[in-house]
């Protein structure tokens, strides 16, 4: 079936099409009144200032920024749960979180300011895919800590559609509401739009038989590939968004109906790339890690947070008229971090409960791999020699002992299976603790 590209339109044409030299200087004063409210405000990030000798008086052009220290995830657990607010708890109207590298989760607070910020930014990415005021929204992401449900809810509401918030499972059911309901926009991840699209098929679910025309796909990485499978199967014009929860959730940059690079909406986020073990500026065209800094947030202002996801960023003007930079689709992580079924998950969360687990072994191993449409994941743990030679039946026991805890800290649904003792193959440097057999393209 041919995809229509819909109509072109902005949501805010003032601030998304700024020249670039207007865009500096916003970025100039907003940048120098974040770094001044982080010094007077959050002791920590002073602290991290006065270590390599800068104060805000420092910050005199945009490039002054790389004499500022980063931010990472491990500043924001050491700050657990609210000491990188910026706001008392008094202004602070919302709270979301991710998961952490090891048992704390990242938690971030917003204003009612910052509210409004984040269904603007995502109204932008959703009118910038092709949204209007006329479309019937199907939101499947999870409502949550989990940014995605509340950050499109909010986005769409805010470009005046009509929005259903399903939440994620029960994929009959989601049909059957798409269809009903005459459902015209979809938000998912990507994974789970391919999903849906196979369910439709078994269930003789023609993609005529439903009005979806636009879908808002986002929180985990996906190839051109997989958008031409969406587009198929699904019959709808599929469009990238990318954000983080640490730095606002959804709505950092998306993708405008050209489907070429995703607009960072630099207005409100400015961005850098940095090479992830030298940490010193990348070439954008060539890639490297992205970091972003905040420039209007007001609960958890952040400067120069690592995301760990590489890409690269391209300037060129865009045929349609948003002047923000365009970011590649993110091709790797500069950690560990897996994303499965658009849950985050990190090796040394799974370590941490084997710890918990009398019996296991430091040796363990993730296997995700791609069964129909979805990832899946399969742990495997080196058990003591005793207990190797113990019955099948306490084995399994404790099989199950260890989903039950991955699923209660993971959220994700994770087969455990025990293995002999000194089966994981041992490496000479780093363990190999993720054997990846997903499809790369
Ligand atoms: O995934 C926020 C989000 C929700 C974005 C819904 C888009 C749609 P976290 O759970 O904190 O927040 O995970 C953030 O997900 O650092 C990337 O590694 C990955 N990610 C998010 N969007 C994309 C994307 C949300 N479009 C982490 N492509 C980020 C590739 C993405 N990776």
């Amino acid at each position: 079936m041919t995809i229509e590209r819909p109509a072109l339109a902005v949501f805010d044409p003032k601030n998304e099409c700024l020249p670039v030299s207007a865009l500096r200087d916003l970025q100039l004063e907003r940048l120098k009144k974040v770094v001044r409210k982080l010094w007077t405000r959050v002791p920590y990030y002073r602290q991290k200032m006065k270590v390599v000798g800068v104060t805000p008086a420092d910050l005199r052009k945009l490039e002054d920024i790389q004499k500022l220290p980063f931010t990472t995830k491990e500043d924001l657990r050491l700050c657990y749960p609210y000491e990188a607010f910026a706001e008392p708890l008094e202004k602070v109207v919302r709270i979301h979180a991710s998961s952490g590298t090891t048992g704390k989760s990242t938690v971030v607070g917003y204003t009612r300011k910052d509210l409004d910020t984040w269904s603007n930014v995502c109204a932008r990415f959703l009118v910038a895919g092709g949204l209007t005021s006329k479309d019937v929204v199907h939101i499947a992401f999870s409502y949550g800590l989990f940014t995605g449900g509340f950050g499109l809810h909010y986005g769409a509401e805010r470009v005046g559609a009509a929005v259903i918030p399903v939440s994620s499972g029960r994929t009959e059911r989601q049909i059957t509401i798409m269809k009903d309901f005459g459902s015209t926009a979809l938000v998912c991840t990507p994974s789970y739009a391919i999903y849906l699209g196979e369910v439709m098929h078994n269930l003789g679910v023609r993609p005529g038989d439903l009005k979806l025309r636009v879908g808002f796909f986002g929180a985990e990485a996906w190839t051109d590939r997989m958008r031409a499978e969406i587009q198929e199967k699904i019959g709808l014009f599929a469009t990238d968004n990318y954000g983080l929860s640490e730095v606002i959730g959804p709505g950092v940059a998306g993708e405008c109906v050209h489907q070429d690079g995703m607009h960072i909406w630099e207005d409100h986020f400015y961005p850098e790339l940095i090479d992830p073990d030298t940490c010193q500026p990348a070439d954008p065209a060539k890639g490297g890690e992205l970091v972003l800094t905040t420039l209007t947030k007001e609960a958890i202002p952040l400067v120069r947070y690592r995301t760990r996801d590489i890409c690269s960023l391209r300037r060129e003007p865009c045929p349609c008229g948003r002047t923000g930079v365009r970011m590649s689709k993110v091709t790797g992580r500069s950690d560990d971090m897996l994303i499965i079924r658009g849950i985050n998950v990190f090796p040394s969360q799974v370590e941490e409960v084997l710890l918990e687990v009398k019996g296991t072994m430091p040796h363990y191993q993730l296997v995700v791999s791609r069964e129909g449409a979805l990832d899946s994941l399969e742990v495997r743990v080196e058990v003591s020699e005793d207990l190797f030679a113990d019955e099948m039946k306490k084995l399994h026991e404790m099989e199950r002992t260890v989903e039950r805890k991955l699923e209660n800290l993971l959220g994700l649904r994770a087969a455990v299976k025990l293995v002999e003792p000194k089966s994981i193959e041992r490496s000479e440097g780093k363990a190999k603790r993720v054997v990846d057999l997903r499809p790369k393209e």
